[in-house]
């Protein structure tokens, strides 16, 4: 289903076996001191959104092998790269071809937990940004490139979703106005979301 231009939304896709195995080894990667973490805002007051950066680290529009307090950041899995290699194609009927995937940020949300509209815009690179949503559902709120402002669009994602984000929509601003707490299959075993995006940073060490 193409939501927008160049923004596609496959609901179901992870199969629920695939969904169990990111679901254990979010857990592995949430772990550690390069684990999970509530970031601090630009503006002050940390995210309510817990994250785990893979490959590269996040900065203001860059990216470093370090997190903030020097703690080496973990390896990129070759899972996720294949993963988002398959579920490219799948979304738009052909291989990528840009720069490799090297990015993975693992968001978590308790039943509280929000995100703010924003843009991402650390990559370098314009591959496509590859999403897949675990547990509860969301309302996730798909909006313009010009404000984090009206007009936008709320979608719902369910866990088990894939969401590809490539041309235009790479740049719309966006964000998580709720979960739906309780909303997850209960085979599953995850209470709260998990949002995996899988990015390109157009870096080379
Ligand atoms: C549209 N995550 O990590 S996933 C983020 O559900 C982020 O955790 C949300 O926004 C989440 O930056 C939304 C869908 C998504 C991810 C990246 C995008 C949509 C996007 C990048 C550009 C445009
Ligand atoms: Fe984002």
């Amino acid at each position: 289903v193409t939501v927008a231009p160049g923004a596609v939304h496959l609901p179901g896709w992870l199969s629920p076996q695939t969904q169990a195995d990111l679901v254990r080894r979010c857990r592995e990667w949430a772990r550690g001191p390069a684990g999970m973490r509530r970031h601090p805002m630009p503006r002050g007051g940390r995210m309510s959104v817990s994250m785990v950066s893979l490959g590269w680290h996040w900065q203001p529009y860059s990216y470093a092998r370090e997190l903030p307090d020097g703690t080496p950041v973990q390896p990129f899995p070759d899972l996720l790269g294949d993963l988002a290699a398959r579920a490219v194609e799948a979304a738009h009927g052909a291989p990528h071809r840009g720069d490799p995937y090297d990015v993975a940020l693992v968001n978590f949300y308790d039943a509280d937990a929000r995100m703010g509209m924003h843009q991402d815009r650390d990559e370098r690179s314009r591959a496509p940004v590859v999403s897949f949503s675990l547990g509860d559902s969301c309302v996730f709120r798909f909006g313009n490139t010009e404000t984090r402002n009206r007009p936008y669009t709320d979608v719902e994602l369910r866990g088990g979703d894939l969401f590809v984000f490539g041309g235009p929509s790479r740049m719309a601003y966006h964000g998580v106005p709720r979960t739906r707490p309780g909303s997850a299959d209960p085979g599953l075993g995850l209470t709260g979301r998990l949002n995996i995006t899988v990015r390109a940073s157009g870096l080379q060490d």
